[in-house]
């Protein structure tokens, strides 16, 4: 038999993060156990599978043995033929029965275990949109992959802004639906240091099969707010656009001019762009301003109106920030001197030019 997951894993094609090689330890039959679930799961796959193969392996055994030993040849007469056996009846439904009875309560065990969330862990909010992970952390910390601290539980918030999606980590051996319009939580105490990998395992669109990041397993929660750490402040606005681009945007639009559910963002500034009905518009400040905030408002020809506002979900700041980004994608767009200080001097100059300065945070 084939072991599907490593094949698929060293398949892939073009991803939107760096590989995660520890992914591919593990055994033939399972990744790598990196969680406190493999105990629960493995050896119960195991056990189901071997039973199956035993039963598979004796019920076809005897099937051929008897058509060979009774098929119909000359010389060869029926003299009685078998009709029932109660004894052996009663014997092959409640011998197996137990092996049922084990597989029931054994599942159920761990599927509780599953369900259940220590009440020391802690909670990491989890948004999945198509087609790319966030993850906000307790300390307000924001990422595109996700961090842990080993043997510490976490239980993840999770939510949906737009279709169905599921999260997965193989290594963890958990895996949980993403449901637009409700939370679902799940749970996990990862038990080894290294990079695994997370993917969404409900088709969600067609880029569906990018939508997966790492996650890196840290020995210490020091390393961990170390590596979740942004300083948003003292990077230039286009770095954090870039960052922002990263988590809110990089799912349906790339950053040259290749289109994905969204045009390409490269190389768009000062551009005229042909909208559905057919009128023009210049790409400036206040078209990518109201692009973000309302944009079904001017639909760029040749495609869905699939962009969901970020009306109140982004800040003046960061939008800001991405225009930033956005612009400097644009190799002859002019760049302000003030979008290559860091962010607070940047705001301030903003907000004199303004006369008002962008609402904060
Ligand atoms: C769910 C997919 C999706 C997400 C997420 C998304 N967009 Fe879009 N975006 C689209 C689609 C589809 C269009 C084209 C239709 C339209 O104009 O609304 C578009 C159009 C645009 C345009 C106009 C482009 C042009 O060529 O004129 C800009 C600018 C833009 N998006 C910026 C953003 C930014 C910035 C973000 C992140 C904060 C973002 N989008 C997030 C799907 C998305
Ligand atoms: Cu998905």
């Amino acid at each position: 038999m084939l072991n599907l997951i490593g094949l698929l894993a060293q398949t892939e094609s073009e991803s939107l993060v760096p590989e995660a090689p520890a992914y591919r330890e593990g055994s033939y039959w399972f990744p790598e156990a990196a969680s406190t679930f493999a105990k629960d799961v493995d050896p119960l796959f195991m056990l189901i599978f071997w039973v199956s193969l035993v039963f598979f392996a004796g019920i076809v055994g005897f099937m051929i043995y008897f058509v060979i030993k009774y098929r119909d040849r000359p010389g060869h007469k029926v003299e009685k033929s078998a009709s029932h056996n109660t004894a052996l009846e009663i014997a092959w439904s409640v011998l197996p029965g137990f092996l049922l009875i084990w597989f029931f309560v054994d599942g159920a065990t761990g599927f509780f275990n599953m369900r259940v969330t220590p009440g020391n862990a802690e909670q990491i909010q989890v948004i999945a949109r198509q087609f790319n992970w966030e993850f906000h952390y307790p300390n307000g910390d924001a990422t595109t992959e996700l961090h842990l601290v080993r043997n510490r539980p976490v239980e993840f918030v999770m939510e949906s802004r737009d279709v169905l999606h599921s999260f997965f980590v193989p290594a963890f051996r958990q895996k949980q639906d993403v449901v637009p319009g409700r939370y679902t939580y799940t749970w996990v105490k990862p038990t080894k240091e290294g990079v695994f990998r997370l993917y969404c395992t409900e088709y969600c669109g067609d880029s569906h099969s990018l939508m997966k990041t790492n996650v890196t397993v840290h020995n210490t929660q020091e390393e961990r707010d170390q590596a979740t750490f942004y300083p948003w402040e003292d990077e230039t606005p286009i770095k954090n656009g870039q960052r922002l681009f990263n988590m809110k945007c990089s799912g349906c639009h790339n950053n040259t001019d290749v289109k994905k559910t969204g045009p390409g963002l490269g190389g768009i500034w000062g551009k005229t762009e042909t909208l559905a009905d057919g009128s023009t518009v210049e790409v400036n400040d206040n078209y990518f301003r109201e692009s973000i905030l309302n944009p079904g408002a001017k639909l760029v020809a040749g495609y869905a109106n699939q962009m969901p506002s970020f009306q109140g979900k982004l800040n003046d700041d960061q939008i800001f920030w991405l225009r930033a980004y956005i612009k400097s994608l644009t190799p002859d767009a002019k760049i302000e001197d003030e979008l290559n200080l860091p962010a607070s001097e940047a705001r301030e100059k903003v907000g004199e030019a303004d006369g008002e300065k962008p609402a904060a945070e």
